[in-house]
């Protein structure tokens, strides 16, 4: 843990937006990093939260296991850019502005994830059947003023996101993610870096101008062949983030894993110092937990003695029974999950 402070001390202070970011500084610095799951209250393995009956939004299959939910609920606002009432896991995007406000009145912090469509052939975010779609959106490009109005959707439900004075509710905001990868159209090998760097700037500015001034801004480059060099040029500048973070995902394979998810983290360590950032894993998780000491004989390792401020797995689908990243009752991995956030203080609320 003395590594981790030493190695902040030494950094530039990361830039403060948002109490977010102070938080996510503090947990890093003490070596407890927050847990994260997506959609964590709008569905869990076997069931669904509905409009109907649940605005309450109490139900969370982690907090079945543990009695306490995650510190940071992961939402993804794939479909709002077409005006969809569900994004594109089947939430209604209502439901997710009421859980988003819950869980920032619980006191945990709400992260945006965006799989957008694809703005030029009309298909989805896996759609990498042309190379044109980034710069056609740009300044100057054909679909350039129409996608604004798909940032201008977005920007309008993250400003819908207010607490009970009318205060606009902070969210880490991770748009254009997995970046280094090739399977979305705005990834490696469909734009060049600086499309890439110049589709974040609009981004931002487009942002800044709807008022969107309280949001901390996470890029989040997957795992990849040990090229990690890469990840600096397709990066948009300091000014426009807050945290750099891994997407990594598990095999069952524990070595693997390990030794992936610590060459990213050393890499993007060494990136966070540099320019300042908090470092984090924005997304991994083992599908299935076929490993049922996956959290304290996978992920523990993984990330120990990393600066990381929080650690978010991805979701347990209602209606895919084998698509799931954590725990619920009576999953084998469950008391793994308990023994991971008691041994390491995993704040939780
Ligand atoms: C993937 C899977 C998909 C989902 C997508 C966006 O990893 O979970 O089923 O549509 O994320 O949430």
């Amino acid at each position: 843990m003395a590594a981790c402070i030493l190695a902040f001390s030494c950094a530039q202070a990361p830039v403060t937006r948002t109490g977010i970011t102070g938080t996510l500084h503090a947990a890093a610095a003490a070596g407890t990093p927050l847990y994260g799951h997506q959609d964590d209250l709008l569905y869990g393995h076997s069931w669904n939260a509905t409009l109907d009956d649940d605005l309450e939004l109490g139900r969370s299959d982690v907090r079945d296991v543990c009695g306490k939910y995650p510190a940071i609920l992961g939402l993804d606002l794939g479909g709002i850019e077409i005006k969809a009432t569900r994004n594109l896991d089947g939430n209604y995007f209502e439901l997710m502005r009421l859980a988003a406000i819950k869980h920032h009145e619980r006191g945990g912090i709400v992260t945006l994830s965006w799989h957008v469509r694809n703005p030029l052939t009309g298909g989805d975010a896996w759609d990498v059947s042309s190379d044109k779609v980034v710069a056609s959106i740009l300044p100057g490009g054909e679909k350039h003023d129409e996608f604004l109005t798909w940032l201008d959707r977005a920007a309008d439900w993250i400003l819908s996101l207010k607490d009970a004075d009318g205060q606009q509710i902070p969210v880490l905001w991770r748009p254009w993610h997995e970046h280094s990868g090739g399977w979305f159209w705005w990834g490696r090998g469909h734009c060049s870096d600086a499309e890439y760097n110049a589709l974040w700037r609009m981004t931002w500015d487009h942002f800044r101008a709807r008022g969107l001034e309280n949001l901390a801004w996470a890029i989040s480059p997957n795992y990849m062949e040990r090229d990690f060099e890469k990840w600096e040029t397709r990066y948009p500048g300091d000014a426009y983030v807050d945290v750099i973070g891994l997407d990594c995902y598990a095999s069952p394979d524990r070595e693997t894993y390990i030794a992936r998810m610590r060459d990213g983290l050393a890499s993007l360590q060494k990136m966070c110092e540099k320019h300042g950032k908090i470092l984090a894993v924005t997304e991994t998780g083992l599908e299935s937990l076929p490993d049922p000491q996956w959290w304290t004989g996978a992920l523990a390792p993984a990330i120990q003695g990393f600066p990381v401020s929080y650690v978010l797995t991805w979701r347990n689908a209602s209606d895919r029974p084998e698509h799931y990243y954590a725990p619920f009752p009576g999953e084998p991995g469950a008391a793994d999950f308990l023994a991971w956030i008691e041994q390491y203080d995993i704040p939780m609320l």
